[in-house]
């Protein structure tokens, strides 16, 4: 399944833009955010051409539904009115699409796709704002402008030829706006399919289908207010200086309360150290750094799980001497399973969970002990967690731990998985699910009078398979770079370019137009920070944060184009001409999203009287029967979960490989070959590694290494001449950067437990690079 040594090295080459020095390795010991981040964002700025419209529009982000909803990370926005909750990676997240620069007919007529295909994935981005439609002339081998009316006829015809509907997926990165979702899974349906992969198909799955099994609702309880009244605050796997960078605030809060807050993660990241909160001014002023941290635990990779069960077991343990440790009166009514999870606990040795988790018993206990001392505790996630073969496993661990205490349903406790993209929580919500219930497609068949699919569709992995079979011929990808983040890139490129035809929605050039079908097009749409025009006056569109709330985001500046479309625009223009029958109004729906909202109203559970409590100042909450001890799962109560340890130590001479984000980069996106917080500069074909597992290998600093990964399946794959760093992570494991990495993940190595590609616990070997012939 593996492609060529050359294939591998091509893609792995041509990610991060030209280093402009030599590589740098200084470890960090600024607080996170402060002043470093205010200089980083001033010269993003000027590099970008957006330093006149950029602050005027950084000023109306996150503002209560008068300005727009930050298009980076899923926090949530401040409640009290904060004016400036905002973050220096939310910042240049917003300049990357203000840019100034334009990608136009002239470009392409000027580029062949041969000759775009050698540049690197910084490069194609930093072109700026796509303009126009583009559809691929394989005579010239170039992109030429089509009308809008063209391309839609294009992708309408190519639908309605194939032979079964099952045979298009339709792809959704998480920007994608609740209206425009709804629109896009309504096509899908009505054309007959539930190939609707998206990117929590790599990122959040785990949380959902853990969530949904122990406690019937497959989201986190808790709002902000939570995070601002806990008494403790456990975080795992996440890296939030860089990744969610509005949590540094609550962590410096819950610190200057006093609350304890834990972090959990083989890497000491920023966010477990100090923090300058950038919009406090007097912090900034006087360079007052708050603490983030009362706890630090590096659990070996994948060690989370055993970890859990120490404090879990630690609890019960201490239940014997002290019957207060646990909440005997919450487990006797709310929950099931009990007595069968104490017996797993008090199963599973000590020295088992020590090995397991990489970290002794003392450290340990000292985790249960803040957790037994804290009245309320929230514990929160992200995709250390989740991209693992044993990801639903370990969240429901983390469940069973919160149920211990009855940590649940109350103010300032419960679960917390902090989502990725800043709309990927609310396209679920709004119907981007390929295993749909069977209550959802009733209501939708209803609200919207269509017969939709009864039988599961295709996810990422699913998708990608298919693709390569030449089962899926057709892949419309709304958002996103699937070419890029999805894993094994030869092997996805391989099923891209095996499709008829490729369709990518965007604002920016990327991977994903390159690597493209027989036929191509390239539909540019409007971003979130845009004005949207419709027939009956200016539109917004709602999101829905990691914590449920949704809230209306509404553009301000004008658009990089003329001819760019919404994205409700773009999907109405393709169901229209795939269902020439179809009784939807399309066109109607889109004058005014007013009018989806309503059909919303009614299909979707939980948006009651949609159009009028979207408006209310922060937006509503959407109900989480968990929260009010409502449990949705067969029992009727809160499940505990009895799942054996995994095995997660690697075998002998082997490490486990962690791939993740750098400081400068949103996803597939890279802003620069930085990684402030981790001390790295123009360098991002690294690898991070424990100092004795690199003096076992006879590796120094900097010296060129080769990875290769073992997959399940046997099959190797490899990486060459990637410069080792030294680092404080514990034996046996390493880290690098996705998507470089992404190469050494085999699309068969998923977890057979949520799908999720592992991203997380890629098995390597790593040993000096060999000298290679010219
Ligand atoms: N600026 C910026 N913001 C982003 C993104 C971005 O790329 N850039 N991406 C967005 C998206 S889509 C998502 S899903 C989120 C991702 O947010 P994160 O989950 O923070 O993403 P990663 O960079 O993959 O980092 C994962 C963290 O998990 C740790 N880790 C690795 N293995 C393990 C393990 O076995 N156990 C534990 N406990 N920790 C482990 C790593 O050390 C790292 O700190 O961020 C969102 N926000
Ligand atoms: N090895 C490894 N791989 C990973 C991960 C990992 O941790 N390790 N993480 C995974 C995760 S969590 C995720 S979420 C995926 C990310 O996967 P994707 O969501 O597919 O990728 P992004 O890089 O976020 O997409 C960037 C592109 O989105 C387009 N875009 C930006 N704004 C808009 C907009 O408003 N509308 C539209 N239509 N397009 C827009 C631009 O053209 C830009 O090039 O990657 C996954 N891949
Ligand atoms: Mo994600």
């Amino acid at each position: 399944m593996s492609a060529t040594p050359e294939e591998q090295e091509q893609v792995q080459a041509r990610v991060g833009p030209e280093p402009t020095g030599e590589p740098e390795f200084r470890p960090y010991h600024h607080p996170a955010a402060g002043w470093g981040a205010a200089n980083s964002v001033t010269r993003f700025m000027a590099r970008e051409g957006a330093l006149v419209d950029g602050p005027r529009a950084i000023m109306k982000m996150n503002h209560e539904n008068t300005g727009f909803d930050c298009p980076g990370c899923a926090w949530p926005d401040d409640t009290k009115g904060l004016h400036l909750d905002i973050c220096e990676n939310g910042i240049k997240h917003v300049t990357w699409e203000m840019t100034r620069k334009r990608v136009d007919r002239a470009f392409f007529a000027a580029h062949s796709v041969t000759e775009l295909s050698g540049w690197s994935d910084y490069d194609l981005e930093n072109q700026g704002r796509l303009t126009e439609p583009m559809v691929y002339d394989p005579d010239t081998d170039l992109y030429t402008p089509i009308s809008w009316k063209d391309a839609f006829e294009l992708v309408g015809r190519t639908l309605r030829e194939l032979d079964s509907p099952h045979q298009a997926a339709y792809y959704t990165s998480g920007r994608l706006g609740n209206e425009a979702t709804f629109l896009y899974q309504l096509m899908a349906r009505e054309l007959g399919t539930n190939n609707l992969p998206d990117c929590s198909n790599m990122c959040h799955e785990a949380s959902g289908r853990a969530l949904q099994a122990s406690l019937g609702t497959g989201k986190g309880t808790v709002d902000l207010k939570d995070w601002e009244t806990t008494d403790a605050l456990f975080i795992l796997g996440v890296n939030a200086a860089s990744n969610a960078p509005r949590m540094l605030t609550a962590l410096a809060e819950a610190y200057h309360r006093g609350a304890q807050v834990v972090h959990i993660n083989p890497l000491v990241e920023a966010a477990a150290t100090r923090t300058i909160i950038p919009h406090d001014f007097k912090d900034m002023a006087t360079f007052h750094a708050t603490r983030t941290s009362t706890l630090n635990l590096q659990p070996r990779i994948g060690g989370d799980m055993a970890l859990v069960r120490g404090m879990a077991k630690a609890i019960l343990e201490q239940s014997n001497a002290d019957p207060k440790a646990l909440d005997r009166e919450f487990i006797d009514r709310h929950t099931a399973g009990f007595e069968e999870y104490r017996a797993l606990c008090e199963a599973t040795p000590w020295d088992e969970i020590e090995r397991q988790s990489g970290i002794g018993r003392a450290d340990i206990l000292k985790a249960a002990r803040v957790y037994r001392e804290a009245d309320r505790s929230i514990v929160s996630w992200c995709l250390g967690v989740t991209q693992h073969e044993h990801g639903v496993d370990t969240v429901r661990e983390i469940v069973n731990l919160l149920l211990l205490r009855g940590n649940l349903g109350r103010e300032g406790a419960g679960p917390s998985p902090v989502r990725g993209h800043s709309n990927v929580q609310g396209n679920r919500t709004c119907g981007i699910e390929h295993r749909p219930t069977t209550e959802f497609l009733d209501r939708l068949a209803e609200a919207c009078k269509i017969d939709p699919p009864r039988e599961h569709g295709l996810d990422t992995v699913r998708t990608i398979e298919a693709m390569r079979r030449g089962e899926v011929k057709v892949f419309i990808g709304m958002g996103g770079n699937f070419a890029l983040a999805a894993p094994d890139t030869p092997v996805t490129y391989g099923a891209l370019r095996n499709c008829e035809l490729t369709v990518h929605v965007s604002t920016k050039l990327n991977r994903s137009h390159i690597v493209h079908g027989r036929q191509a097009l390239i539909l540019p749409c409007l971003g979130r920070t845009e004005k949207d025009q419709q027939r009956k006056g200016l539109q917004s569109t709602s999101v829905e944060d990691s914590m449920s709330m949704v809230h209306l985001s509404v553009g301000m500046k004008r658009p990089a184009s003329p001819h760019l479309l919404a994205e409700p625009a773009i999907v109405a223009g393709m169901a229209r001409a795939a269902l020439p029958d179809s009784e939807t109004p399309w066109e109607w729906y889109v004058e005014d999203y007013d009018r989806i909202r309503d059909t919303m109203a009614q299909a979707l559970d939980g948006f009651e009287d949609f159009n009028r409590r979207v408006r209310l100042p922060l937006g509503f909450r959407i109900k989480q029967p968990a929260r009010e001890l409502v449990f949705l799962t067969p029992s009727g109560r809160a499940e505990f979960s009895t799942a054996e340890l995994p095995d997660v130590v690697p075998a002998p001479g082997t490490l486990a490989l962690g791939t993740m984000r750098s400081h400068d980069q949103w996803n597939t996106t890279i802003y620069s070959a930085d990684d402030r917080y981790r001390g790295v500069k123009n360098l991002r074909t690294l690898v991070f590694m424990n100092e004795d597992d690199m003096r076992e290998r006879g590796i120094a600093q900097f010296d060129p290494v080769d990875i290769t990964s073992t997959a399940r399946d046997g099959s190797q794959r490899h990486l060459h001449g990637f410069l080792a760093i030294p680092y404080d992570i514990p034996r046996g494991c390493a880290a690098g950067y996705m998507p470089e990495m992404n190469v050494l993940c085999a699309l068969g190595d998923y977890s057979t437990q949520s799908d999720q590609p592992i991203m997380k616990h890629v098995r390597v070997t790593i040993e000096a690079a060999a000298a290679r012939t010219p």
